[in-house]
């Protein structure tokens, strides 16, 4: 057993040593050992802070294809009943408010009354002349017996409001004639021409006109400009000149190219500085025939702008502008901001000339066509009743 052994033993052990060997051989020697260097490990990066997750944006909804911007045009129409009366506040206020006061629980009206009344009349700028006719009225009518009380009295006195306004034929359409209709505007700086103009035009556009605004203040830039913004605001061209031109020009190429681009309504702006110096009169008197000239009539309205704030003024004024244009009526501005609104009275009573709008505020659609029942029942309505 021992003898079996030994030899493979022996072969073992060479075998092991051939093996030994052979892996000495092919192992390369090992390198030198070198200390590591210290190296000092990056710095770990602070872990970013992960950004929130963008709120994933709500799907858009696909955006309806843009319809045509329309252009803005403020194509307005008259306000309405409701508006008016807001409009007629301060002057219902004023006098309106005292005669109110006046005549309420009377039975019978004597003399210290009246007086009383005229007193009231003359302090809202109806003015000496109409103060007296309306006084007179109620005299009679009190001395018939027919003022009983004080409902009585104050439909006496709407009636003879309407007496009078009537008596100048005002309210009702503007008298225009064939297109292109022409309407001349005149009046001292500041009244509201430029403003009316506007307004004027809106009610127009908003009756699917053509209208066509010409730029006759040629004295400052401004005045041209202004119109010009009102002409955009409402969808109307400008006719303009240069600055200092001769406002006759202006109309002139205004009334001309109407005739030609289809215009139903040119409504012209004209200057009003200096009512009182000859120049400007002579200046209006011009437009005047020229419009009679390109037109072949006169201007179909030809509309003095009276600021009703400026109470007895005004009427002065009229007296002024009716030698230089033969008027056919009046736009009454600014009733809004007056308790003296009972000077309308005093205008036509005098003048003659029909009332055709009244404003009544700033804005576009604050120019009420006028009518005298409509406004008789507004003014005269009585907020303390
Ligand atoms: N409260 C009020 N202001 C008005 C009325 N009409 C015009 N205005 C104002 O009066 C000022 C003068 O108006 P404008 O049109 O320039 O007058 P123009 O010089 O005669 O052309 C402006 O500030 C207008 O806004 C109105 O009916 N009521
Ligand atoms: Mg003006």
């Amino acid at each position: 057993m021992d003898l079996l052994l030994l030899p493979l033993l022996l072969a073992s052990a060479v075998f092991l040593y051939a093996l030994v060997s052979t892996f000495r051989f092919q192992t390369k020697p090992l390198p030198p050992r070198t200390e590591p260097e210290l190296v000092t490990p990056p710095k770990k990066p602070e872990p970013a802070i992960e950004p929130e997750p963008a709120i994933e944006p709500e799907p858009a909804i696909e955006p309806e294809p843009e319809p045509e911007p329309e252009p803005a045009v403020e194509a307005i129409a008259p306000p309405s009943r409701e508006r008016l009366k807001e409009g007629l506040k301060s002057t219902r206020g004023g006098f309106i408010a005292k005669l109110s006061s006046l005549f309420r629980n009377r039975t019978k009206l004597d003399e210290a009354i009246f007086e009383e009344a005229e007193e009231i009349l003359l302090t809202a700028d109806i003015g000496v002349r109409t103060s007296m006719r309306i006084l007179e009225d109620l005299r009679d009518r009190n001395a018939a017996g027919e003022l009983k009380d004080e409902n009585s009295v104050w439909s006496a006195l709407k009636a003879g409001a309407r007496e009078i306004l009537d008596s100048a034929g005002s309210g009702g359409a503007l008298n225009l004639g064939p297109a292109p209709a022409v309407i001349l505007i005149v009046g001292v700086n500041g009244v509201g021409k430029t403003t009316t103009i506007g307004k004027l035009a809106s009610q127009f556009r908003s009756q699917g006109k053509k209208v066509m605004l010409a730029a006759g203040d040629t004295f400052r830039a401004a005045a041209t400009l202004q119109l010009e913004v009102w002409g955009e605001r409402v969808g109307a061209e400008t006719v303009k000149g240069k600055e200092g031109a001769d406002p006759s020009s202006v109309i002139f190429e205004a009334v001309k190219r109407a005739k030609e681009e289809g215009v139903d309504v040119l409504i012209c702006d004209t200057a009003g500085r200096l009512h009182t110096k000859a120049p400007l009169m002579e200046e209006l008197a011009k437009v005047s025939r020229t419009i009679e000239k390109v037109l072949g009539r006169p201007a179909d309205e030809r509309l003095l702008v009276l600021d009703a704030t400026t109470g007895q003024n005004a009427i002065q004024q009229a007296n002024t502008f009716k030698e230089a244009v033969d008027l056919s009526g009046i736009v009454l501005t600014k009733l809004d901001g007056t308790a003296k609104g009972g000077v309308i009275l005093g205008i036509v009573d005098q003048h003659r000339l029909p009332i055709r709008y009244i404003g009544i505020g700033e804005q576009v659609g604050d120019l009420a066509p006028f009518d005298t029942a409509l406004f008789v029942d507004a003014l005269f309505e009585r907020d303390d009743a």
